[in-house]
């Protein structure tokens, strides 16, 4: 059988058991993706026990990004909470279809997970919010006119990304500001007009990730939190072309500031 006969919950149950075989840890409590500029955080959310390679894990692949990490970590707080960090994440545009894209959530909920902290790499649309900027996400727009629930599963996304995890990250830096993001499929980047036409339909942020996982956990029955990293102004709000390049440099100078700020939220959760 491939992993494409698969029911996607019995993949992710066989996912989350090889976790738990590997790290010896039954049950994590937090499941945290990182994503462009964030892969520093990991160390200071607490003491990495175990590190596997992603693509050992039923259902993972190697990412194909480079400066995405293909890492699954098991990190003890000093709390004595479990976090599972999962640097492999699968984005929309490599084709593998929206359950490759879930299936890392679907685990994390099989692991124990009760709360997923979904964090990206993304474009901004307010000016104001320079490169470097952490926005909370507040809501979403899903553009990439697919689900990744299957079947007449109508779930509720309202209050998706938890007002209460929001209030405790407002706690820990009250200037934080928040946002509502917009996932486009990728890969390219919007063309100026599809950045006016994501601003007049009410997204402040745009980017290829993130709300497809959040309606997954919410299905899963996980409390969601969602941070941006503001990487570059979105096509068409600053006069300069967008590259990969500037993107990765903006996490970088950005990242020791904003693994500070994650760890000290994720610490109160
Ligand atoms: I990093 O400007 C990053 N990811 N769609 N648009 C989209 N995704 C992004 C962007 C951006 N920057």
């Amino acid at each position: 059988m491939t992993t494409f006969d698969i029911d996607p919950i019995a993949l992710a149950s066989e996912a989350a058991a090889a976790i738990a075989q590997a790290t010896g840890v039954a049950q994590h409590d937090t499941a945290v993706v990182l994503g462009s500029g964030w892969g520093q955080a990991a160390e200071l959310i607490g003491e990495t026990t175990h590190t596997l390679d992603a693509a050992q894990i039923p259902g993972f692949h190697a990412p194909a990004v480079p400066g995405h990490k293909g890492h699954i970590a098991s990190i003890l707080t000093p709390t004595g909470k479990r976090v599972l960090v999962l640097g492999a994440r699968t984005h929309f545009y490599e084709g593998r279809g929206v359950r490759s894209v879930v299936h890392p959530i679907r685990t994390a909920a099989a692991a124990g997970c009760s709360q997923l902290v979904l964090t990206n790499g993304c474009g901004g649309l307010n000016p104001a919010w320079t490169p470097g900027t952490p926005v909370l996400i507040s809501d979403h727009i899903n553009l990439t006119a697919t689900s990744p629930l299957e079947g007449a599963t109508f779930v509720d996304l309202t209050d998706l990304y938890s007002s209460r995890l929001r209030a405790i990250a407002r706690e820990v830096d009250p200037s934080l500001n928040e946002g509502v993001y917009a996932q486009f499929t990728g890969p390219h980047y919007e063309t100026p007009a599809e950045v006016r036409y994501a601003k007049v339909i009410g997204a402040d942020l745009v980017g290829m990730s993130t709300a497809l996982e959040a309606i997954a956990a919410r299905h899963a029955g996980m409390e969601v939190f969602g941070i941006s990293l503001v990487t570059n102004l979105a096509a068409g709000i600053s006069e300069v072309p967008l590259s990969h390049e500037e993107v990765i440099e903006a996490g970088q100078a950005a990242g020791p500031h904003i693994s500070r700020l994650l760890a000290e939220i994720i610490a109160r959760f």
